[in-house]
């Protein structure tokens, strides 16, 4: 195998994404796969799943310039369509009210994976905690005032949409990747709370230092994640051949693992350090340098519901403008007296930009005092004083060298 450059990838503390694009057109002698075993992906994950209320209306405006073409039209259908008509109208209407609905109800509804240290997980005496968990806990608090007014629900990778859509959650929270096609089918995404990429774990024992070095190899995945599909691409790519071994959760896909059931686990290399945990003898194994995607992490909520999708994303950007403007859980209520125009606005203590986005003036203090800034979450939950220890990386803020930047409020 060639040598590997030193390049590090600030997001996990390893080789970068970029540099390993230029080591594969710099000459890598390339494995040629002989007879290469592939399984097919048909699509997305979850793919084939609902349409939206505005795909729904152009079929019935079809079926509608149909039916005026037809002779005879009788009473009964004109009333079924007008019928239908109605229901899609307050069907839309009522997708268009989350905010209000979590306000009537008391309570956010918020969707997240099933176990995830980290990220999602409950802890000895039930309690979720994680960073997907605390950013439902910030926005409890900014449209509650009271971060512990969430219901949690865990879910797979493979079902976790269609509960957005039913109405069963009002947002998802839950480590998921933004993609044209899950954006286009199932919903806006409020933002990016993790730059993410995915990556392999290996037994130190298989003496394996590159994912290049992975021909032939058996890795094991969950089903219904962008792993997979990004899986059968970098091996396509790179002319290996491999046998996809695939789970509904991340517990069975881990167990495979660790029972030696396949030689690699696959996921978005934050995942892996939240899995790794999970393993009984964890420094018997190693991530390998290479990332081999861009996983854009973030909560979703549904289609055609702006007030929503704008509290969902202002929250996100309330908590990276308060570590930008060094206002934390600890410094808030001294931070109500400060003179700086931008602090003052955050705080509510200037305009109306609570009111604006249908909550109260000090909704980001909410936010700031019961959950934290960015970094106070990040860190907590994932950071290098975590169980986790990741590395900040690209996640520092743009004022700090890293990517997250969030619009100003005024
Ligand atoms: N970010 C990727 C992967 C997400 C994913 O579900 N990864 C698995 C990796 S183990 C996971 O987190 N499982 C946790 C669970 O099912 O609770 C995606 O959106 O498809």
């Amino acid at each position: 195998m060639t040598a590997r450059s030193a390049t590090v990838n600030p997001l996990t503390g390893v080789r970068d994404r970029s540099q390993i694009r230029a080591d594969h057109s710099g000459g890598r002698r390339m494995r040629v796969a002989s007879g290469a075993r592939r399984r097919r992906y048909a699509g997305v994950p979850g793919d084939g799943g609902f349409k939206n209320i505005f795909q729904s209306q152009k079929t019935l405006r079809s079926t509608l310039h149909k039916d005026r073409s037809m002779k005879g039209c009788s009473m009964q259908r004109a009333l079924f369509l007008l019928g239908a008509i109605f229901v899609l109208a307050s069907s839309a209407a009522a997708s268009a009210q989350t905010l209000k609905a979590v306000k009537d109800r008391g309570s956010l509804l918020c969707g997240v994976s099933q176990g995830l240290p980290g990220f999602s997980n409950p802890d000895d005496k039930g309690n979720w905690t994680g960073f997907d968990v605390d950013f439902c806990r910030a926005l409890a608090a900014a449209v509650l005032n009271d971060a512990t007014k969430v219901k949690f629900t865990p879910l797979s990778a493979k079902d976790r949409f269609e509960p957005l859509k039913t109405g069963d959650i009002d947002v998802l929270s839950r480590n998921t990747t933004w993609t044209l096609s899950r954006d286009v089918s199932f919903g806006n995404f409020a933002g990016v709370t993790y730059y993410d990429g995915q990556g392999f774990m290996v037994r130190k024992a298989l003496k394996v230092n590159s994912a290049l070095e992975l021909n032939g190899a058996s890795v094991c995945t969950q089903t219904g994640t962008t792993s997979e599909l990004n899986l059968a691409d970098y091996f396509r790519a790179n002319n290996m051949k491999y046998e996809v071994v695939a789970f509904g959760t991340a517990d069975e896909t881990v167990k495979a693992y660790e029972a030696g059931r396949c030689d690699v686990f696959t996921t978005d290399v934050s995942q892996l350090y939240s899995e790794k945990l999970k393993l009984a003898n964890a420094n018997d194994h190693v991530v390998l340098p290479e990332i081999i995607s861009k996983e854009p992490l973030g909560p979703l909520v549904r289609h055609g519901d702006d007030q929503w999708f704008d509290v969902v994303k202002w929250t996100l950007f309330a908590m990276l403008n308060a570590e930008e403007l060094g206002v934390s859980s600890k410094n808030v209520d001294e931070a109500m007296k400060s003179n700086q125009p931008e602090i003052r606005r955050l705080l509510g203590v200037e305009g109306n930009f609570g009111e604006q986005l249908g909550l109260t003036k000090d909704w980001a203090v909410r936010i700031i005092k019961q959950v934290g800034n960015y970094g106070e979450v990040f860190d907590r939950n994932v950071g290098p004083g975590s169980k986790l220890g990741i590395s900040r990386g690209v996640n520092r803020l743009w004022t700090k060298g890293g990517i997250q930047y969030a619009p100003p409020i005024r």
